[in-house]
């Protein structure tokens, strides 16, 4: 810790980071939620919310509720909470792919506002129970009280919707559910997508207006972005028998854990709100086991996809193995392997380290730090596995991966991702949840709370 004890160290950078933070935040907030990049993300976006709220609530809580709430009034019917609910004030092609292309108003169960029909990882129940605990209030607790079944209808919905493969894990249907998009643990279940880049003539992609193509997803992994939403689409965004139809079924380490840690964080509210903790502990420990036993590989000692088409575990060692740290009730023996994976030369964690986890094997062939979630640095996923280490007791190495976090972005800024070894700042310049990450690390204290 620094001298002021926080992770940020003496007290003037702590004050000049929360300025930039918050000053982020508010350039991004846009009448009852924030959007994650005015350039390259002008709509609101699920998960991006949920750590956004919890950035919020160290400075503006009532924003923090305002956010999940305006996101959740856009659940649709079956419990799914759509990924983009887009804001109808922007004029048309503010964003590829945009209402029209999702064309919601034609599917059963969607709500009155446009929105994709697929989800993220539900971090939203986790994000509301640290606003919460971060400002408790009794507005603080009258939200709670709204959202709770809102958050577990979500949950329900991937329980049950989304138990495609049978084991009590949810699966995704499109490399965009996974938060981590162009992972390169996508790319065997994506080749197996038909698509020609060709097709990508008849669109016009926005994001390469305001990044770097060549950090970017290709035209041909666009096609098949665009080819699995289609096919999701005609069938009215139903999953009915998505084995026999659907060309992409994956369950994910790290969308699983989240619905773990969803269940623990419902756990923590439901008593706030009169109902029973229980049953969300019965079902935390059911989906830690059915990752132990579907996804954990006693080989790799670390946790990887499992690909429902092909029915085998998809080998890249990428970031998202270490993702299922953060449930409390992971068995140690996994718990061990995961903090040794974790501070391997693939991903560095280590007491003192120079730049925080990248998101891919720094060893892999297929590392590339320039290239979207193939080897930059993200701090939601850097947050989360700090989370992890704090849970199973590595305080210490929690603490060298805040500090290397909270230097990256003193440095370079609030970027949307970062040069796994320069730092250098990458993406979007000015990021919601890089701002909203960073206010809660600059507020911890000498002895950080485990978060569930
Ligand atoms: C597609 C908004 C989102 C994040 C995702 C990130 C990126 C979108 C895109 O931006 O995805 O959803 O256009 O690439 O991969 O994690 O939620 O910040």
């Amino acid at each position: 810790m620094g001298d002021n004890g926080t992770v940020a160290g003496p007290g003037g950078d702590v004050e000049r980071l929360r300025r930039l933070a918050v000053a982020t935040l508010e350039a991004n907030w846009e009448h009852d939620h924030t959007v994650p990049s005015r350039t390259l993300y002008p709509h609101q976006w699920s998960w991006d919310s949920a750590f956004i709220a919890i950035g919020w609530a160290h400075v503006r809580p009532e924003r923090a509720w305002r956010e999940l709430e305006s996101l959740f009034r856009a659940q649709w019917a079956d419990g799914r909470v759509p990924h983009i609910v887009f804001n109808p004030r922007l004029p048309v092609g503010a964003y590829f792919p945009g209402p029209e292309f999702w064309a919601s108003e034609r599917a059963e169960g969607a709500p009155a506002a446009a929105t994709s029909g697929l989800v993220q990882p539900p971090v939203h129940a986790l994000a509301a129970w640290l606003a919460y605990r971060r400002a408790p209030s009794n507005a603080a607790r009258a939200a709670l009280r709204r959202l709770y079944p809102r958050l577990v209808a979500q949950q329900r919905y991937l329980a049950t919707r989304r138990n495609v493969g049978g084991a009590g894990l949810a699966c995704v249907v499109h490399p965009w559910e996974s938060g981590l998009d162009n992972s390169p643990a996508w790319d065997a279940p994506l080749a197996a997508v038909p698509a020609d880049a060709a097709v990508m003539r008849a669109y016009h992609r926005h994001d390469t207006a305001h990044a770097a193509p060549a950090h970017r997803p290709t035209d041909l992994d666009y096609a098949r972005y665009v080819a699995i939403v289609a096919s999701y689409r005609e069938g009215g965004y139903r999953d009915e028998d998505l084995p026999g139809r659907h060309p992409f079924l994956v369950e994910c380490p790290l969308f699983n854990a989240a619905a773990g840690a969803a269940e623990h964080a419902l756990a923590r509210i439901a008593p706030l709100v009169g109902a029973d903790p229980g049953p969300h502990r019965d079902r935390a420990a059911r989906i830690t086991e059915a990752l132990v036993r579907r996804l954990y590989d006693p080989s790799t000692g670390t946790f990887q996809p499992r690909d429902l088409r092909t029915g085998r575990l998809i080998p890249a060692r990428t970031v998202l193995g270490l993702a299922p740290l953060i449930l409390p009730d992971l068995p140690t023996p996994q718990a061990r392997t995961v903090v040794a994976e974790a501070c391997s030369a693939r991903f560095g964690v280590a007491l003192r380290m120079a730049r925080p986890l990248p998101s891919h094997d720094r060893t892999a062939a297929d590392f590339e730090p320039l290239r979207y979630w193939r080897g930059p640095s993200w701090m939601n996923v850097n947050w989360w596995v700090r989370c992890g280490l704090l849970g199973h007791g590595r305080a210490d190495l929690a603490e060298g991966l805040a500090r290397s976090m909270v230097g990256l972005v003193a440095t370079a800024g609030c970027h949307e991702y970062f040069h796994p070894d320069t730092g250098a700042g990458l993406g979007s310049p000015a990021f919601g949840w890089t701002a909203a990450l960073l206010l809660d690390l600059l507020a911890e204290t000498r002895e950080p709370a485990p978060v569930i």
